[in-house]
């Protein structure tokens, strides 16, 4: 006996600040549901739970934390909201996450911290079935209104950033080929609003139907041969 229910595709919008992912997400929400395509947004760092206040406070700058405790609260952050994104796919709603795990390698990797040792804490979560990359030069999203007081909210951050974000692509694309699961697709984000929302669509309208098989585990089996 088989079941033909579907659940909702996990799709995470990833990038440098001001790439517009919020943007970007907002419109892809708009069009789903007028649609009338099942979908719930999710921001992370999610500002809203206790954890959430505590990284709120550390990027404004408000309170100060050793660089592997603000790590760990990013990621614990995600794994307090795990089930909910599960249940969530399960009940057969798309979620759409602007930022996930792979920022929180790139912005402590950094700082130096070791990029296993960033990794770590988030092996396990729910993986994304699409991550899609906006990429841009920090130079070009310098000029979307330059940036803002938030820790790393500088140039020479950012481009680090940009270069761990590199790795993480052609590492992601390689493991989720191997697996045969998800997919890893840079967008160019330095292009017109209108431009970066039709190259979205491209990558997204074979996802929006549901997927039938089961949700995989972020970075499992990695070290294995
Ligand atoms: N962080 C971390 O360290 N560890 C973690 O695990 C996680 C996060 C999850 C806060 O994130 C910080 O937390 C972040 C990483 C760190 N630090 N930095 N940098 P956040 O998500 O709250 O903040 P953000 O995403 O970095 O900033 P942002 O300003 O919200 O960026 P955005 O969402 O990518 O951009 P936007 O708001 O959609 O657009 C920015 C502006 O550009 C806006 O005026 C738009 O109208 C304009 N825009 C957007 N697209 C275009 C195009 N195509 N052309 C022209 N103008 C455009
Ligand atoms: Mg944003």
């Amino acid at each position: 006996m088989s079941s033909s229910k579907k659940r909702g595709a996990f799709i995470v919008i990833e990038g440098l600040d001001r790439s517009g992912k919020s943007t970007q997400a907002a419109t892809l929400v708009e069009r789903l549901q007028a649609k009338h395509i099942a979908v719930q947004l999710q921001k992370f760092p999610d500002r809203t739970t206790t954890i959430g206040r505590m990284i709120d406070s550390y990027l404004r700058s408000e309170s100060d934390l050793d660089d592997h405790t603000i790590h760990l609260l990013f990621s614990a952050n995600r794994w307090e909201l795990a089930t909910s994104i599960e249940e969530t796919l399960n009940a057969g709603t798309i979620i759409l996450c602007d930022r996930y795990a792979f920022s929180g390698i790139a912005f402590s990797a950094s700082k130096g911290l070791p990029f296993e040792w960033c990794r770590a804490p988030d092996v396990s979560l729910p993986a994304p079935d699409l991550i899609l990359f906006l990429d841009i030069t920090p130079e070009k999203a310098k000029e979307r209104g330059g940036y803002g007081e938030e820790r790393y909210e500088k140039e020479e951050t950012q481009r680090k950033v940009r270069q761990i974000f590199g790795r993480m692509a052609e590492e992601t694309a390689a493991q989720y080929e191997k697996s045969n699961h998800g997919r890893w697709v840079t967008i160019d984000a330095s292009q017109s609003l209108e431009a970066v929302t039709a190259d979205i669509w491209k990558v997204v309208e074979p996802f929006v139907e549901g997927l039938s098989g089961p949700i995989h585990r972020l970075w499992e089996g990695l070290d294995q041969p």
